[in-house]
């Protein structure tokens, strides 16, 4: 099976990459990383399927050249990475970790040498333990740390990063994490939501600032977007799915591009947020140079009786990956389109992230995973009609490289083009990796 569209049907410079994120993929037990609350989300009963957890994940921590060379084999061009708070400051501030901070240089190093571009994320949601003990993102001084750790990690591999962004899915960050309580540090209350989610802009504002002033260029933001279809035709619903959208995707964007936030999400947070919030917009509006989307699916939202935001998902019709995702490839289209014409306005896009979940095995030596093909030709197609309408997308990065551990779902996600066993960690690239190296051949 091949993918539909190559590499020549898409516009000159057009960047195909892949993504992963440190505690995903490295081995967190290694290297004098310091204790993160992710470690302590999983050592909660309840919390994690199995209560498993990153300390050794893929090992890629020790088998990174050999996943840079498929990288570098699959013909893409960009990788893009995160750097762990943790392991380059144990204890999310004071004395640095020698030994994380060559880490990154190496990786760094490795893709350069391999011709792929580095794209870097400061924070894919594995906070120090010890920052977490001081209230984590509820905390207004988390701007300051996260500037402070930017200022560390940058110094070091700023000079030869291709792209940084702070921080990966603020959604998830705020909302995820302090609302629905399915990530770390699993809280389900409105206060500190309020604060999670102002506090992620201030932080991100932060350093980008910090960046620019250490020289750096090609710096962006990066969002998770879920369409909100509403779950029938009531007025009721409409007004449900536009909340939805609200707190989902419009909160981030609004504060970053128009340096306000949505109305709709205020008269549930409003009362929740932290002295002055409005007084943060310059810092947090900080001009960046491109946009990030991460999408993958719908969600279709009904209306409830209970306390705001009164309404909840329900199932919808759809064909689903292994996450119960439904497959709706027309979201991204939307997404790219509504990005370009109300936020960012001209500045180039990238869909930092795509892809999907399947319990993929390995047959023979091969792993099949047409499903994995039929998808990403979908979403593709979906980028194509958002060129086709003249939005600016620059590029298309694939999550995820290597099957890795997917939070609190453990290991039996498997999101790679690459297939890892998890008691070998041998690597098999499955069916997709073949078409898409297939496909971007130069
Ligand atoms: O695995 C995650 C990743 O950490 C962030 N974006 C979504 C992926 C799939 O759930």
């Amino acid at each position: 099976m091949k993918m539909i569209y190559t590499r020549k049907d898409f516009p000159d410079g057009f960047q195909f990459g892949c993504a992963t994120s440190s505690y995903q993929i490295e081995g967190h037990g290694f290297g004098g990383a310091g204790r993160t609350h992710w470690d302590d989300f999983a050592a909660t009963p309840g919390n994690v399927v199995r209560a498993e957890h990153g300390a050794r994940a893929c090992d890629h921590y020790h088998r990174w050249t050999e996943d840079f060379d498929l990288i570098a084999d699959a013909n893409l061009d960009v990788y893009r990475f995160s750097t762990s708070w943790a392991r380059v400051l144990p204890d999310g501030r004071g004395t640095p970790n020698a030994e994380g901070l060559d880490f990154y240089d190496r990786l760094v190093d490795g893709l350069l040498e391999r011709g792929l571009k580095p794209a870097a994320t400061l924070y894919h949601w594995e906070l120090p333990s010890a920052l977490a003990d001081l209230g984590g993102w509820r905390n207004r001084d988390i701007a300051g740390w996260f500037g402070d750790y930017t200022d560390v990690i940058m110094r070091r591999i700023g000079d030869r990063v291709w792209s940084a962004a702070p921080i990966n899915e603020p959604w998830c960050v705020g909302w995820l994490s302090h609302f629905l309580g399915h990530h770390a540090p699993g809280l389900r209350d409105i206060r500190a939501t309020a604060r999670a989610m102002h506090h992620v802009l201030l932080a991100h504002g932060t350093a980008i600032s910090t960046m620019r002033g250490l020289g750096m260029g090609n710096l962006g933001g990066v969002f998770n977007m879920e369409y909100a279809a509403p779950a029938d035709d009531s007025p009721e619903a409409a007004s449900a799915a536009k909340l939805y959208d609200g707190y989902y995707n419009r909160f981030f964007l609004s504060g970053v591009f128009h340096k306000t936030y949505p109305d709709e999400v205020l008269e549930g947070l409003g009362p929740h947020m932290p002295a002055r919030w409005d007084e943060d917009f310059d810092v947090i509006g900080a001009p960046i140079d491109w946009c990030g989307i991460n999408y993958y699916t719908r969600k279709l939202i009904a209306p409830d009786k209970g306390p705001w935001p009164s309404h909840h998902e329900v199932p919808g019709p759809l064909p689903k990956t292994a996450m119960e995702w439904e497959i709706y490839p027309e979201g991204l289209e939307f997404f790219l389109k509504r990005t370009h014409a109300e936020y960012s306005k001209g500045l180039p896009i990238y869909v930092t992230e795509n892809g999907m979940a399947a319990p993929d095995t390995v047959i023979d030596g091969a792993v099949p995973d047409p499903h994995r093909i039929d998808y990403l030709n979908a979403h593709l197609a979906a980028v194509q009609s958002a060129l086709a309408d003249g939005v600016p997308v620059e590029g298309y990065f694939i999550w995820s490289l290597l099957d890795n551990y997917e939070w609190a779902l453990g290991y039996e996600k498997r999101f790679g083009v690459v297939h890892v066993d998890f008691d070998s960690l041998q690597r098999t690239p499955k069916a997709s990796y073949h078409a898409l190296k297939a496909a971007l051949t130069r």
